[in-house]
């Protein structure tokens, strides 16, 4: 049996990929970081109990930021993989918080290598460093691929460049397996509510039920290559099954501004978006309405409005991945389109609210 390592193991990856492993069969240990609420919620189904036989997924408190704790738990575990997911991984936050970003994204990853070197592990652990889009940040070429040139434009950028060529570095110094996965961004019913996708798709939810009159968003310019979680957790597993230790670009290869996203979201409701005016004066506004389930919506009604507060000090206008090298040499392919993505976070969320109000519901009845 194959043991593996997963820092950020109750993010949105961790969750993902801890159950990608559990159902290939691996022994899964995740790190998590103390926080003064449980806040497991997206690994709780995969919870073992430790007093039970054959536990095969086991929780360890630590910290990125802590070398003597991250060298204890490999220690303890001698993992034959580490997927170093922690991270501090909001860029708008990283300009508030430039210092701890470069410490736990930057130093951090230096720390699961040096522990690597000091345990004497080298031949045997292989890890996997969660690499990021944002490295090329100010536009040089599209599509990105694995040799376009890197120009970060956040502070979390900055760190997640230092932690792709300390593992580069490390790799060539030491014949480490260590590899960067260079990962587009990816979403799903998982993802945090403050990235833009599902505050996208939350508030539609929220909105459509009457719960909510609009939102409020930033930069509606801005154009991602989006995918799904799910496809992306397992690239980061072929990444680490190679003979060769090398770094690849996950990607779908298709952009769409943040606005077509928002008037895709929408239409899974049945609500036909048009947006009027201009910059921070720009508005969204139903124009049509075909599903009478969502009564709560209005035709003409303002849906969304720019607040600037969400602009970035830098911003990473137009991200368009080149995935031929992972599909060629990795032979991955993803199942999502963005439409089923959308169609799965927005059904997902409408969940959320449904069950939440119903829960209220219950509580004043009783
Ligand atoms: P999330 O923000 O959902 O998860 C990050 C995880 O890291 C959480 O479990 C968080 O714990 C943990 N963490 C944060 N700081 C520390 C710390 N100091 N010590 C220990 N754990 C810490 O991110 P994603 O799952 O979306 O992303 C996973 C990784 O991939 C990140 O490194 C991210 O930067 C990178 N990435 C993500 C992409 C995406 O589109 N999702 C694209 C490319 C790269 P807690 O829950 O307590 O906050
Ligand atoms: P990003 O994701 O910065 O690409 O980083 P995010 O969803 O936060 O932003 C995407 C784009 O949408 C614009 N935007 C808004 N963003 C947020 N969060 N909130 C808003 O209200 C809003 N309005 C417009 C942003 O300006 C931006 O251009 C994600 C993270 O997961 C990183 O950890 C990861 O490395 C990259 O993806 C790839």
């Amino acid at each position: 049996m194959k043991t593996a390592l997963i820092t950020g193991v109750n993010g949105q990856d961790g969750a993902y990929l801890a159950e990608l492993l559990l159902e290939k069969g691996y022994m899964v240990h995740g790190v998590k970081r103390r926080s003064s609420l449980i806040n497991t919620d997206r690994i709780d189904h995969l919870y073992q109990d430790p007093h039970s036989e054959n536990v095969r997924f086991k929780l360890h408190y630590g910290d990125m930021t802590d070398s003597t704790n991250l060298i204890r738990i490999i220690q303890e575990t001698q993992p034959d993989e580490i997927y170093n997911l922690a991270a501090m991984s909001h860029v708008k936050v990283s300009f508030d918080t430039p210092e701890y970003t470069a410490n736990a994204d930057g130093i951090g990853t230096l720390r699961i290598l040096e522990a690597i070197r000091i345990l004497g592990l080298e031949k045997k652990t292989r890890i996997y460093q969660a690499s990021t889009s944002e490295l090329y940040g100010l536009v040089q070429a599209v599509p990105q691929s694995e040799t376009t040139p890197f120009y970060p434009r956040s502070p979390y950028a900055v760190a997640k460049l230092y932690a792709y060529w300390i593992t580069v570095n490390y790799r060539e110094a030491y014949n480490m397996y260590a590899c960067n996965g260079i990962l587009f961004n990816h979403e799903s019913p998982l993802r945090g509510e403050t990235f833009v996708t599902r505050k996208i798709t939350r508030a539609v939810a929220a909105i459509s039920l009457g719960l909510q009159d609009k939102m409020f968003l930033g930069n509606l310019d801005a154009r991602r290559d989006w995918g799904h979680a799910k496809d992306y957790v397992k690239a980061m597993w072929l990444i680490l099954q190679q003979e060769k230790a090398e770094d690849y670009v996950i990607a779908t290869g298709i952009t769409t501004p943040v606005r077509d996203f928002v008037k895709m979201a929408f239409a899974e409701v049945g609500a036909e978006i048009e947006f009027k005016g201009e910059g921070v004066n720009e508005k969204g506004f139903v124009k049509s309405l075909s599903n009478p389930e969502y009564d709560a919506l209005q035709i003409g009604q303002e849906v969304v409005s720019v607040d600037p507060a969400y602009f970035r000090p830098t911003e990473v206008e137009l991200l368009i991945g080149d995935p031929t090298k992972s599909k060629t040499k990795l032979g991955w392919e993803p199942e999502y389109d963005l439409s089923a993505l959308c169609r799965e976070m927005v059904a997902s969320d409408i969940e959320v609210f449904k069950k939440d109000n119903k829960t209220q519901w219950e509580h004043l009845a009783g």
